[in-house]
């Protein structure tokens, strides 16, 4: 007999690109084993909580069943490789999403003690070396690889170790932007530790990307910090050797140099939320999941109504990197009946909310995370309603504003490009950052330290008060502050703590 240990596992879904049978089996195992919750996550991935160690082998498997597994996604590996969900853009979606699936296929550890342990295989004895890229120490820690399509940073490109910005014209995708050196993760009290964002050093066409990825990644893995895990992350790396030395490196691994960085424009950092129609004529439904949490709530039937719409549907799933969900691919003739089950499980309602609200993120937390120093998904929901009472005095109920909360500073709702970031300090107490980019091209700065709901309410009452008096036009919420001098502009990383 030995005690109930619980176990998280997380799915390796490139781009958040799902068909409806793997929803399906995704959906028999959480009821089976995952006390009937599935968790959207910030890297477009299922999480399934409450495994209970027995139960592990059966999830694993029968997720295999479905061509999917878990390697990668955690580990001192590359991570979930992101991709944009841009559902006007059917074809370029298409050929960028191709092109991230290839990269985590090829980023991935060639390991098989994965397929001995979980599906039972037998050792294969083999000349090739286990790991011809990680070798035995693979990398000093994380790496995460994403691919946006303009003019939808929704990927947050600038928060990737090594981001890929789509260039593409009337004739189709000419090739990538390359943007290295982003990362949230960072810890109280600890100046040497900050988020940065990604620099765009250059253009690579389409069929350079994986050289790209290994040239990047060997550079990372050859110079990470191995003695310091607080420092071990790819950002340390080129702030403490240089950009142009680290890009020079990249430069010698490829053989070539990199072309001039093309011109692109980003306009958010969130999701297109509603229907809308691609390019190739078929429908796509973008619903807000509120922090990406599927389970059947009261009058909300989130695990039943997409089960009944994974049944009918003949397009695919995509998890969106806001935690929320496309139903993708919708012809003509499926849609009244996607319709109807939306009606019937009472998911009709799930947009209509708060413009803060529908550019919201929180990360799981309390009670599963272990690392949690104060509730985020569990209370995100509710300080929203009371800050909606706010934005409603001064009329900004429709004015799309970003806030994310993180349960700790490692900031896996990457709050710390949001333009109101809240991070846990303690159990009802956090740090309030105003001054984010709009489209995730700027770091926010701490505002207030360690504090709970009330001020953090009056922060927000004052700053958007003034905002709905004396913003300009288009100007974002997250310009505004800086320019009102509530915060100073983050220029770099470095500077975040300053
Ligand atoms: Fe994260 C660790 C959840 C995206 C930075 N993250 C964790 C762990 C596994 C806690 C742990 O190590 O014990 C959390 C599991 C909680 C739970 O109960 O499920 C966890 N991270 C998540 C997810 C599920 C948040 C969410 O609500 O969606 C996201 C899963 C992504 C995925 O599908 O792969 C998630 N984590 C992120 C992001 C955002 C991103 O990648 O775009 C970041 C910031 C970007 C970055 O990496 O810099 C992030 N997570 C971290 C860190 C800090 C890393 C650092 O450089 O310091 C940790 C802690 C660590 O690695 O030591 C961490
Ligand atoms: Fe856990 Fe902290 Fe990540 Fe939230 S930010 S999921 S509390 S590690």
């Amino acid at each position: 007999l030995e005690p109930a240990y619980q176990f998280m596992a997380r799915v390796r879904l490139p781009g958040g690109v799902c068909t409806p049978a793997q929803w399906l089996k995704m959906d028999e195992l959480a009821r089976a084993y995952g006390q009937e919750t599935l968790r959207l996550t910030t890297r477009q991935t299922f999480q399934f909580h409450w495994l209970l160690k027995h139960n592990l082998k059966a999830t694993i498997q029968g997720l295999h069943e479905v061509l999917l597994d878990t390697v990668s996604a955690c580990g001192d590996d590359a991570r979930g490789v992101m991709c944009s969900v841009n559902p006007h853009l059917s074809a370029l979606h298409a050929e960028v999403y191709a092109l991230s699936k290839q990269a985590s296929d090829h980023a991935i550890p060639r390991m098989r003690a994965y397929h001995e342990i979980w599906y039972g295989q037998e050792r294969v004895a083999s000349s090739e070396p286990e790991e011809p890229f990680y070798g035995r120490t693979y990398m000093p820690r994380k790496f995460k690889i994403g691919f946006a399509i303009p003019p939808v940073n929704d990927i947050d490109v600038y928060a990737q170790d090594l981001g890929f910005i789509a260039i593409a014209d009337e004739t189709g995708l000419q090739g990538f932007n390359v943007a290295i050196g982003g990362g949230l993760g960072r810890t109280d009290q600890a100046p040497a530790t900050y988020p940065r964002l990604a620099d765009v050093i250059g253009f690579v066409k389409p069929g350079d990307v994986l050289a790209v990825c290994d040239a990047v990644m060997g550079v990372q893995r050859d110079y990470g910090d191995r003695k310091d895990r607080s420092h071990a992350r790819f950002k340390y790396t080129i702030d403490d050797r240089g950009l142009d030395w680290i890009k020079g490196d990249i430069e010698r691994r490829l053989g070539f140099e990199l072309g001039e960085a093309r011109a692109y424009d980003f306009v958010s950092n969130g999701d297109a939320i509603g229907w809308r129609t691609g390019d190739d004529g078929r429908h796509h439904l973008t619903l807000f999941i509120e922090n990406g949490r599927i389970a059947n709530l009261p009058g909300r039937a989130l695990m039943d109504g997409f089960r009944d719409i994974a049944e009918i549907h003949d397009g695919e799933f995509r998890l969106t990197p806001n935690q929320n969900l496309t139903i993708a691919q919708i012809s003509d003739e499926k849609r009244p009946e996607i319709e109807r089950l939306l009606e019937k499980h009472g998911l009709c309602g799930l947009n209509r909310q708060s413009a803060l609200r529908l550019n919201s993120m929180a990360c799981v937390a309390l009670p599963t995370c272990g690392l949690a120093m104060a509730e985020s998904e569990r209370y995100l929901p509710s300080l929203l309603t009371r800050i909606e009472t706010l934005l409603d005095r001064h009329r900004l109920t429709d004015k799309p504003i970003t806030i994310r909360m993180s349960g700790c500073p490692n900031g896996c709702s990457r709050p710390y490009i949001a333009e109101i970031g809240l991070s846990g300090r303690a159990p009802g107490k956090y740090n309030l950052y105003l001054g984010g980019g709009f489209h995730g091209q700027r770091l926010n700065r701490m505002y207030l330290e360690n504090v709970g709901e009330e001020a953090i309410l009056a922060a927000l009452d004052t700053t958007l008060s003034h905002y709905a008096r004396e913003r300009l036009e288009t100007e974002p919420f997250g310009d505004f502050v800086i320019r009102a001098g509530y915060v100073k502009e983050v220029k770099a990383g470095k500077d975040f703590n300053s």
